[in-house]
């Protein structure tokens, strides 16, 4: 197995930054990959400063050119998506595929944006009073903070900042602070294309480097009139809860308990297929990893023994292999978790295959697991949290309805799956009365999705909505007008005021 770690070509010949009080270590062997300064108080408040005056230059740029902005970004993305995919890969632990997946995930997003700089639709609404007319229309916002975390380093800030960009937000972003090269990377590529563009102002899209202290920073601030994070519930919690203390505006993707449900008719080769890379893949660091497999009594014993058998030959090792199909936990933490999450569900009664962690060759600091499955009768404590690792808990069920009350049965509420070939169980699935997460599938898994959609969940995932569909609302305020074509003045409901004058 190939475990040397091979130093990316740095987009924009950068070179890997060395100083710094924020070293950043690869999840592959634990190596300093390089290291960054964190912000100051200081150097936070200028950096806001700037992307306040920066908004006012860039709403007045009409919507179609701040596109063209994002567009550029998007080329040079993908000039550089090599590189920023060997960057995803050392920093965060990505296999190759994936790593170049997320890659292609922001130029998408860019992509989508540019098409949506022409579309920032507002309503034309009549009105009840004679030769008035009404309008529904968006104006940029303001500032916008982004939080983004370890596990998809790049797209979540793409995703927020491409929609952002053309709706006439500046943005400032603070990465995870196990991320912080790739931030800079992308952060860089940014910058140039920025450069070369006459109407960006300086302080346009900012990078604010720094540990739990910046994301409070960003939360509290009320010249930053959204903040958009993805992360744990707790963090999601905390920021909420001070951003509505100022009256901000908070758009939250938070954790998920995603579940699938594979039925009697279910196509077997597909569910093992889609299990396999939804519970597996990423090493199950994906806020949308299956997390939780409810199989119908007829298909329980082989579905069970086929996804034992293709979990065994999972290759696990370094994402630098390019046989490697499950790379490395985050960290210590990550793998912590991980085995403690384990221990209380063997406690349970819960009955483990797999969950132990693999040495890998020339990788000893890195924490490698081979997923879990874990067979369960019921819910126990565990299995109604995220843990951020690749654990499956594994449900019996007997009716559609069971099983729907089961994928509902958790505080979270991000995606979720069925597989079936039953039109009725399916319709019933996407229905009113089925899933209630953000995002609902039939016959595939519950992750990877693509952009165009709406992506984000319900309940303890925090209500917000990335990416797709109309997410850009969360970026602009809306201003209901009202206009008087004629000479006189009626008023609405039939009020009547005259005054004399
Ligand atoms: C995340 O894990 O925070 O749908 C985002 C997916 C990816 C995005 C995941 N497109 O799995």
């Amino acid at each position: 197995m190939n475990a040397a770690v091979r130093l990316p070509a740095f987009p924009l010949a950068l070179g890997l930054p060395a100083e710094g009080d924020l070293e950043s270590r690869s999840p592959i062997d634990g190596r300093a990959l390089g290291a960054v300064r964190v912000a100051s108080r200081a150097e936070y408040d200028a950096t806001v400063e700037r992307a306040v005056r920066a908004f006012a230059a860039w709403r007045a740029v009409p919507a179609p050119r701040r596109g063209e902005l994002v567009r550029r970004f998007g080329n040079a993305v993908r000039v550089h998506k090599d590189a920023l995919a060997d960057l995803i890969t050392l920093e965060a632990g990505k296999i190759r595929s994936e790593a170049l997946g997320e890659v292609q995930e922001v130029v998408d997003i860019c992509d989508f944006a540019v098409g949506l700089s022409r579309q920032l639709h507002g309503l034309t609404i009549v009105s009840e009073r004679p030769r008035h007319h009404m309008l529904e229309r968006w104006h940029p916002l303001g500032p916008v903070g982004v939080i983004t975390a370890f596990n998809f380093p790049m797209a979540v800030w793409a995703w927020n900042s491409a929609l952002a960009l053309v709706c006439g937000d500046p943005v400032i972003w603070k990465p995870s602070e196990k991320t912080p090269l790739t931030a800079l990377a992308l952060h860089r590529v940014f910058e140039e294309v920025a450069r070369e563009f006459p109407e960006a102002p300086e302080g346009l899209s900012a990078l604010v480097q720094g540990g739990r202290e910046v994301g409070e920073w960003l939360a509290a601030d009320a010249r930053l009139p959204l903040i958009s994070a993805t992360g744990s519930t707790r963090m999601g919690r905390e920021v909420a809860t001070k951003v509505a203390a100022r009256f901000g505006r908070s758009l939250l993707e938070l954790g998920g308990n995603n579940a699938m449900i594979v039925a009697p008719t279910a196509d077997e080769d597909l569910a093992v297929r889609a299990i396999t890379f939804a519970a597996a893949g990423t090493a199950g660091q994906r806020c949308t990893t299956l997390r939780r497999l409810y199989l119908h009594g007829s298909k329980r014993e082989r579905v069970l023994g086929r996804l034992k058998r293709a979990y065994a030959s999972l290759e696990v090792g370094s994402p630098l292999d390019p046989a490697t199909l499950v790379g490395p936990l985050v960290d210590r933490a990550a793998y912590e978790a991980m085995q403690q999450a384990l221990e209380s569900a063997r406690a349970a009664g819960g009955r483990v295959t797999g969950g132990e962690r693999v040495t890998v060759p020339g990788c000893e600091q890195g924490f490698y697991v081979r997923p879990a499955i874990v067979e369960l009768d019921a819910p126990i404590e565990c299995s109604q949290h995220e843990t951020f690792a690749p654990i499956l808990y594994v449900f019996p069920y007997e009716t559609i309805e069971a099983a729907i009350a089961g994928n509902n049965g958790v505080a979270q509420g991000l995606s979720s799956s069925l597989i079936t070939q039953d039109l009725g169980e399916a319709e019933l699935f996407l229905s009113g009365e089925g899933s209630d997460c953000g995002i609902a599938n039939v016959n595939i898994g519950p992750s990877g999705a693509e952009i165009g959609g709406a992506f984000g969940g319900e309940k303890e995932t925090g209500g917000g909505r990335e990416s797709g569909s109309d997410a850009w609302k969360a970026y602009m305020r809306r201003q209901t007008q009202t206009v008087n074509y004629s000479s006189s003045l009626p008023l609405a409901q039939g009020v009547k005021f005259d005054v004399d004058g």
